[in-house]
């Protein structure tokens, strides 16, 4: 399997998250893909390469112009209103809620950043456009592939994508890398797309953006939202609206969830998505499922990952894996490379 490697990832380092009232340094660190890269070439698991470049208005078939405006000239804008900003962070502090309006787009820097976001703990840096972008990139070469005609290809970047919408970021994501390939497969000739995220967190950026669009089915297994980050989305009556009714499955799981119980909701996915008659497949690869992550409640071990893998390899599509979270950096490589291993 082919791996497309975003060699500019770490231009993405966030300095701190806000957490319980403190700023507390970030979960979603550079060393994350590092080790998935390191133990990818230990096992000696296919190619990897750099992504190939697209033309930026690829990106637009996903995220709003004002967004990719704004994700551009952000860090400029924030260094322009003080030099001393340069050795700090960009974070949130006031968002339009209810009641409020989203048409008008601020003036005011803070007040753009809120508009365009919707957490305070997704730090955005000197280098997160250029990383998020490249990252992009990476989700689509390997959606590439699969219409070259490869049965499977991995995006190993980050940050990652799941959580990002059409006009947000949040949950350290900037673009939305699987709903960017999922569109670049429809554009190309799929004709219907499974999207299935197994990272811990409700994928509430992929769930939005194909809510009422009966081409992308969306599955999710994850923590409940109800005691859950992100919380407001992923709960098991959201079904898709309008023309996309019945191509959105959610499937919450209480903490402390095993592969046992956890499986058995894999199988419930699989089957809605033979259903639907997917003919290609994207996978949102979080493996902040793992028993050991710091930020996560469900009891993954890592010899379950070999089962999943070999789980969706049985579904027989052609399949495009987009790495997502999992801080639990010293096992990440492992867990990950279990699931691309068992697969191939
Ligand atoms: C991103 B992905 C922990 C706060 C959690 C957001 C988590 C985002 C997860 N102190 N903040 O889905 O892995
Ligand atoms: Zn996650």
């Amino acid at each position: 399997m082919i791996t497309f490697y975003n060699h500019l990832h770490a231009q993405h380092q966030g300095k701190v998250e806000m957490f319980r009232g403190a700023l507390v340094p970030c979960f979603e660190v550079p060393a994350r893909a590092d080790h998935v890269l390191a133990e990818l070439q230990r096992r000696q698991l296919g190619t990897v390469q750099n992504p190939h470049t697209f033309d930026d208005s690829l990106l637009t078939s996903i995220h709003s112009p004002r967004y990719l405006n704004f994700l551009a000239t952000a860090w400029d804008q924030w260094v322009a209103l003080d030099p001393a900003h340069a050795d700090k962070d960009i974070l949130p502090s006031v968002w339009p809620t209810r009641t409020f309006r989203t048409d008008v787009e601020p003036d005011n820097f803070a007040a753009k950043v809120g508009l365009y976001s919707y957490d305070a703990g997704s730090p955005f840096t000197s280098g997160t456009w250029v990383a998020a972008r490249a990252g992009a990139h990476c989700a689509l070469s390997a959606a590439q592939q699969i219409i070259r005609g490869d049965r499977a290809a991995f995006a190993l970047s980050r940050p990652p994508g799941h959580h990002a919408g059409m006009d947000f970021f949040g949950g350290y994501c900037f673009l939305n890398n699987a709903a960017l390939a999922a569109q670049y497969l429809r554009n190309a000739g799929m004709q219907k797309v499974a999207v299935l995220d197994v990272d811990y967190h409700h994928g509430n950026g992929t769930q939005a953006i194909f809510y009422d669009r009966p081409d992308v089915f969306f599955a999710s297994l994850h923590g409940d939202p109800r005691t859950e980050y992100p919380f407001y989305l992923g709960h098991a009556d959201e079904c898709g609206a309008g023309a996309g009714l019945g191509a959105n499955l959610n499937l919450p799981l209480a903490r402390g969830t095993d592969y046992e119980v956890w499986s058995q909701a894999l199988e419930t996915a699989l089957a809605a998505i033979s259903r639907f008659g997917a003919d290609t497949l994207v996978v949102s690869l979080g493996m902040d499922t793992f028993e050991g992550d710091p930020i996560s409640g469900f009891q993954l071990k890592s010899d379950d990952y070999l089962r999943m893998g070999e789980r969706l390899a049985q579904l027989a599509l052609p399949t495009l894996l987009v790495f997502e979270g999992g801080y639990a950096v010293d096992a990440v490589g492992r867990n990950a490379v279990n699931v691309l291993e068992a697969f191939a």
